[in-house]
């Protein structure tokens, strides 16, 4: 199980201009903010202006020169994969219901057979004032293979996804589950892997407009096999060239051939 938050290391003058690029998109004509969940695949396989394909860019240079790769490189010593299709920035003006994001694990997005890192990396302060992350410390009451039992048989709801409101936690974990939340100045991120469980923070008298970016990163060599195929058909990646060393876009075919056969 990995969880860490670092105060600080990243880029925060990089942070910056990823910001202000984010809050163009994230304006209407009056230049008022909008609650919006950007995709950067989108953004990539349908870019609306130049905008949209230098923003693509800053964020793989971003995520390539942040020392993250390196951080699941070690930590599993394995080669570190993008998810980009995964890439998403999230912009909350106010915490209205349709971008509150409950209980879940990020195992949603990739299974648990591969080894998978999300970094949470806010582009404003969170944690006092605006909502970051909350995490619940299960405590080890449930062994790795138990965790994935349960979430497995978790129905998906009408998103698609599984989640979990607070009712149901209480239902499967009991009202003992430690919770945190993290507070974390533009600089600084967490790090986490796909079994642990975390929602938007609720903080009631939110006041301030949130705006974060995440990366989730697995590995180059390796498909999960505990995911549908034809979810990871056509996923967009970046990725190291293994002679030169040189950073990739593409998609999971030019990776994996048994995924563009399947
Ligand atoms: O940024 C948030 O509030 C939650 C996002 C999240 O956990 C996710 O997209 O997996």
């Amino acid at each position: 199980m990995v969880f860490r938050a670092f105060n600080s290391g990243l880029d925060v003058d990089q942070l910056r201009a990823l910001r202000e690029e984010i809050e163009v998109f994230s304006s209407d004509d009056q230049g008022t903010a909008l609650g919006v969940r950007l995709s950067v695949s989108r953004m990539h396989r349908q870019p609306r202006d130049e905008a949209e394909t230098a923003f693509v860019r800053d964020v793989v240079k971003t995520f390539w020169s942040s020392g993250i790769d390196r951080f699941y490189a070690t930590t599993y010593e394995r080669a570190p994969l993008l998810l980009l299709e995964h890439c998403t920035v999230r912009v909350q003006s106010t915490l209205q219901d349709d971008n509150y994001v409950p209980w879940h694990l990020d195992a949603n997005f990739y299974g648990f057979d591969v080894p998978m890192l999300t970094a949470w990396i806010p582009l404003v302060d969170v944690g006092t004032e605006t909502p970051g992350l909350e995490f619940a410390d299960l405590g080890g009451r449930l062994s790795s293979q138990e965790l994935r039992r349960l979430w497995l048989s978790e129905p998906l709801d009408d998103r698609g996804r599984r989640a979990l409101e607070d009712d149901r936690m209480l239902e499967l974990f009991g009202n003992d589950v430690r919770r945190q939340s993290i507070r974390l100045k533009v600089g600084g991120f967490c790090i986490f892997d796909q079994t642990i469980l975390h929602r938007t923070q609720v903080m009631a008298g939110a006041r301030n407009k949130r705006i974060a970016l995440e990366f989730r990163i697995a590995d180059r060599d390796h498909l999960p096999r505990d995911i549908p195929p034809k979810s990871l058909k056509g996923m967009l990646m970046s990725w190291r060239d293994r002679e030169s060393g040189q950073v990739r876009i593409g998609y999971s075919g030019a990776l994996f051939p048994e995924v563009s056969q399947s």
